[in-house]
């Protein structure tokens, strides 16, 4: 039996989360065209039958500007010391000398497995560069070329982490997914629709609170605030008439009912919250301070 941690990094927009999905098999982490859409370490549980692969997906790597990007580069921290093997994730048409500067200077002298993504982007001779590239350098402990949404290599990545990982008893239960709560996950799948729903800026400046969950017999009923830090957005938000409060609440109950499997009852309400992303206190609240 095999057993341990992988972690996922990389820059924003790589594709770890849907590189997450994939492997696991089920929607784990939402993700979107835009970047800095993960904002947690998230886990999520791949057993087999002498296996156990516990992966966190993490944010993107950024500068941090404000609290809640401190508290996201915290998250991308800590996955670094705690994990068996640590995946660093890039898009294959990356500048390959500023993906190494990132590395060294956030990695120190942690070895990585590279994963190239988005493979279906690129051609051979893009390719056979980036092997070469990576073929002669101390940090990197192997390379593995994939497409997380085409789902080229995943099978090859499977086993090669398989075989990284130390013997160990499983740590989780064989049919667990992940060891966080549904709430999370619901309140991800409906800040996950703001990215499709609303312009540009926006989803930056939303937080998801999930304030009723009630499970009964055939319906699970569910309220949420969605947070946000000026008067003028909540008014986007609800668009005319409420217009597109509606459309969020519609597609964010369709994509909770698929993700657990039983119809739900929906509420969302909009609440300011003066500057959150700079205030521990709703940053706490909200789930970004542990
Ligand atoms: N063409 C192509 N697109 C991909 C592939 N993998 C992911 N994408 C796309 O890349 C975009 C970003 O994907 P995410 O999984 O959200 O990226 P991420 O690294 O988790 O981004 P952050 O959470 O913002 O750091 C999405 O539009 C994905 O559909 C791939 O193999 N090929
Ligand atoms: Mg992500």
């Amino acid at each position: 039996m095999r057993a341990g941690f992988v972690n996922i990094m990389g820059r924003p927009n790589a594709g770890k989360s849907t590189l997450l999905n994939a492997l696991i098999g089920e929607k784990m982490a939402i993700v979107s065209p835009k970047v800095q859409t993960t904002r947690h370490r998230i886990r999520a549980i791949l057993s087999g039958k002498d296996y156990q692969i516990v992966f966190s997906d993490t944010p993107g790597i950024i500068q941090p500007e404000y609290k809640l990007h401190e508290r996201m580069m915290h998250a991308v921290r800590a996955g670094m010391t705690d994990a068996d093997v640590c995946i660093f994730l890039i898009d294959a048409r990356d500048d390959l000398m500023a993906i190494e500067s990132l590395i060294q200077e956030l990695l120190g002298k942690i070895r990585v497995l590279i994963v190239v993504n988005k493979i279906d982007l690129i051609g051979e001779s893009r390719k056979t560069e980036i092997a070469s590239f990576f073929s002669t350098k101390a940090y990197v402990r192997n390379l593995v070329f994939v497409s997380a949404s085409k789902k080229i290599g995943l099978d090859e990545l499977t086993s090669l982490l398989i075989n990284l990982l130390p013997e160990s008893a499983a740590y989780f239960p064989e049919d667990a997914l992940t060891d966080m709560p549904t709430r999370f996950f619901v309140s991800e799948l409906i800040r996950e629709q703001t990215y499709f729903l609303y312009d540009e800026e926006l989803p930056y400046q939303i937080a998801v609170a999930i304030t009723k969950f009630e499970e009964r017999e055939h319906i699970i009923s569910i309220a949420a605030d969605i947070i946000v830090h000026r008067e003028s957005q909540k008014g986007i938000i609800l668009g005319a008439g409420g217009s597109m409060i509606k459309k969020l609440g519609m597609a964010s109950r369709a994509s909770i009912e698929q993700f657990l499997d039983k119809k739900i009852y929906l509420e969302l309400f909009v609440k300011v919250r003066s500057n959150w992303r700079n205030n521990e206190t709703f940053l706490r609240e909200y789930g970004y301070l542990q």
